[in-house]
């Protein structure tokens, strides 16, 4: 029997993907998507399949995670086996601005799903994924961080979150209910939004390379992430719910690094080196060299005397405004218990992802021949 999943934020960054992932393993798969006055399903064109194919396995449904009723009905047509609850308004520093709207989206939209599969008597057959996130733990209270770390949330976003934990849990421990949160660390992908700061950074290395963008103005430079790839993440939130029991996982590679390494690595990828000064408010990224070769394989050969104008250069600066009224400073998963129990294991490693990432943007950048290429409708992230 095909297997029928339903995913919220499936016009998101892993929403595509475990759409994606999910289609290849012979589900069907329904989406929720927010109407928008543009199309916002870029993401997940590739996988569009007409209504009128008789073996469509692909259906989007118009909803929002603030409205009820709206879920409700979705999951009763849907009579999903499995729910993965990733629409959140999901940006730590857009939640300062947001908090209402991000505690309603993102918290209470987690209870609007687990109630309506209570109301609707589904708790014995759908099994439900919550999308919980290492900015619980945001004060850090042990390093690394697993399953049994207190959380200390420090941004709207992070306090909406732990709601939605901790009702997912609630409801496993009252309903009998199969739910479960992957508490996710920081993963990323060319689909990553573009003020995340991985993909802020990946695209503004493509256009300084391609001589399209002077600068990239920062915020926290020396912020700690544990970041993997969203590819291997979304393996994961199908894995947890492939378990005979829910429980709570954390997703990690285990490895930490700073928003300053990341811009070093992404313009290594690129061929040029780029050397910090300074510190604090006045610290400086300053282009030191080009590797003419790596350059050239990454960018190609007609910018490389552009670029070579470039070194002295500063290409990095910090902008305070992009600092949060309260930080997290470090990140960094202990994944024991996904790899013991799910058997989870990441293929991308912080390398494999950064190189990933700036190919895809110094094509994008490149956006006569992406656009002729026919834009994310030639990519299957799976290949
Ligand atoms: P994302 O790219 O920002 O996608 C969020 C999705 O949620 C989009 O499809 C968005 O729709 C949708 N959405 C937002 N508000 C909504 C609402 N009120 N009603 C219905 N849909 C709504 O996020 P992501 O990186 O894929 O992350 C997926 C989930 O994992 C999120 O819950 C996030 O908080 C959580 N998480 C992410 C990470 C990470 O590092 N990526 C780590 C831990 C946890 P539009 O396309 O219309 O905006
Ligand atoms: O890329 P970020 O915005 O991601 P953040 O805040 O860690 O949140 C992401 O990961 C969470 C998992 O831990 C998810 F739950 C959440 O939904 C989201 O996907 O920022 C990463 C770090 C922060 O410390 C930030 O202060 O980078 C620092 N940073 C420095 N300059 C910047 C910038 N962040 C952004 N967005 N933009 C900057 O210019």
């Amino acid at each position: 029997m095909k297997k029928v999943a339903l995913i919220t934020g499936i016009t998101g960054q892993d929403g595509a993907y475990l759409a994606e992932y999910l289609l290849k393993l012979g589900y069907e798969v329904h989406g929720i998507k927010r109407r928008a006055s543009l199309f916002n399903t870029d993401r997940i064109d590739h996988l569009y399949q007409d209504p009128h194919d008789e073996n469509r396995r692909l259906f989007l449904h118009y909803g929002d995670m603030t409205d009820s009723m709206n879920l409700t009905r979705i999951i009763q047509e849907v009579q999903p086996d499995e729910i993965y609850n990733l629409a959140a308004m999901s940006h730590v520093k857009v939640s300062f601005d947001t908090p209402e709207y991000t505690a309603n989206a993102d918290g209470i939209g987690t209870l609007r799903i687990l109630e309506a599969v209570r109301l609707l008597g589904l708790t014995e057959k759908t099994r439900i994924y919550q999308a919980s996130t290492s900015e619980l733990y945001g004060l850090v209270q042990e390093v690394p961080q697993r399953e049994s770390t207190p959380f200390y949330p420090r941004s709207p976003y992070a306090v909406a979150k732990l709601y939605g934990y901790w009702i997912t849990v609630n409801y496993r421990e009252a309903y009998g209910m199969h739910a479960s949160n992957g508490i996710l660390f920081n993963h990323e992908s060319p689909l990553r939004g573009e003020t995340f700061v991985t993909r802020k950074i990946t695209r503004a290395v493509a256009k300084i390379a391609l001589g399209q963008q002077d600068k990239l103005f920062l915020g926290n430079l020396s912020a700690k992430r544990d970041w993997g790839h969203a590819k291997d993440y979304v393996r994961a939130m199908h894995a947890i719910l492939q378990q005979p029991e829910g429980s709570d996982y954390v997703i990690a590679t285990g490895i930490t690094t700073t928003v300053r390494d990341f811009v070093k690595l992404s313009f290594k990828n690129v061929g040029i080196t780029v050397d910090f000064k300074n510190e604090g408010v006045d610290e400086v990224g300053v282009i030191s060299g080009i590797d003419e070769v790596m350059f050239i394989a990454r960018v190609g050969a007609e910018y490389l005397e552009a670029s070579k104008a470039l070194i002295g250069q500063e290409v990095v600066r910090v902008d305070p405004a992009y600092f949060r009224p309260t930080e997290v400073e470090l990140l960094i998963g202990d994944p024991t218990k996904s790899k013991t129990v799910l058997g989870w294991e990441p293929e991308y490693d912080l390398e494999g992802l950064c190189e990933d990432m700036i190919i895809s943007d110094v094509k994008l950048m490149k956006k006569d021949a992406f656009l002729k290429e026919g834009g994310y409708k030639t990519l299957n992230y799976f290949e």
